[in-house]
């Protein structure tokens, strides 16, 4: 378990993105989406997961997945921001990054430790109470990842939404491991979020289809 009082800030503004979250722009998809990360940490994001997966992504183009992970990470350092890699432990070892993020059907938490030797911020993401409790019992995890909140075009086979109601629900069990919320969140919703008691949000396409990135980041900081 990593500094807990730096996981929470780190949560704050969590933007997620990878060449295919960037199709609706015209152009080549890496250079957008490094068009976009440079808007947003100059907007002041607090962490950035470099997640490139799925139709549309450089998933079958491993070197230049790899090399664009780089140019993020290089960005990313710029503005001193936490860059975690969604699923791919060797990728995130290989570049250096600060962290990996897995789902329930990724690589175990006992498999990526080994091959972390924890020394990389761990993200688990969860999608019903009893896996929030579960990541909660486990010390290597150092945050967990709650949603999908509101329904979202960015993830086709995400599960049942949660509602904001569970978020609330959570402070009965006074869970001691930060939190960030996913899905559907923008800058109109985050706030409620915030208040219902989630260090941070986490974020694709309220940051990759903004009309204004700075009072976009801006508004989901409260
Ligand atoms: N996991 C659960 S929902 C989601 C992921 C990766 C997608 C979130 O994207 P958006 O555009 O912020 O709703
Ligand atoms: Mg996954």
């Amino acid at each position: 378990m990593k500094n807990k009082q730096k996981i929470q800030q780190m949560l704050s503004v969590y933007f997620i993105a990878g060449t295919q979250d960037c199709q609706h722009l015209a152009g080549d998809s890496a250079q957008n989406l490094l068009n976009i990360l440079q808007q947003a940490l100059r907007a002041g994001i607090t962490c950035f997961q470099f997640r490139d997966k799925g139709k549309n992504s450089l998933e079958n183009q491993p070197d230049q997945q790899k090399q664009l992970a780089k140019q993020c990470l290089s960005l990313c350092r710029q503005y001193d921001v936490p860059l975690i890699i969604n699923d791919n432990v060797a990728l995130a070892i290989e570049i250096g990054a600060d962290g990996i993020h897995v789902g329930q059907t990724d690589m175990a938490i006992q498999q990526v430790l080994q091959h972390t030797q924890n020394k990389l911020i761990i993200g688990l993401s969860t999608n019903n109470l009893a896996q929030v409790l579960a990541a909660q019992q486990q010390a290597e995890i150092d945050y967990i990842g709650i949603g999908p909140i509101f329904p979202t075009g960015s993830k086709a086979d995400h599960s049942a939404v949660l509602g904001v109601e569970f978020v609330e629900k959570l402070k009965d069990y006074a869970l001691t491991k930060p939190f960030v919320v996913i899905g559907g969140i923008n800058q109109y919703n985050a706030h409620t979020l915030k208040q219902a008691g989630a260090d941070g949000v986490a974020v694709i396409s309220a940051i990759t289809q903004a009309e204004n990135i700075q009072t976009t980041v801006e508004k989901l900081k409260f």
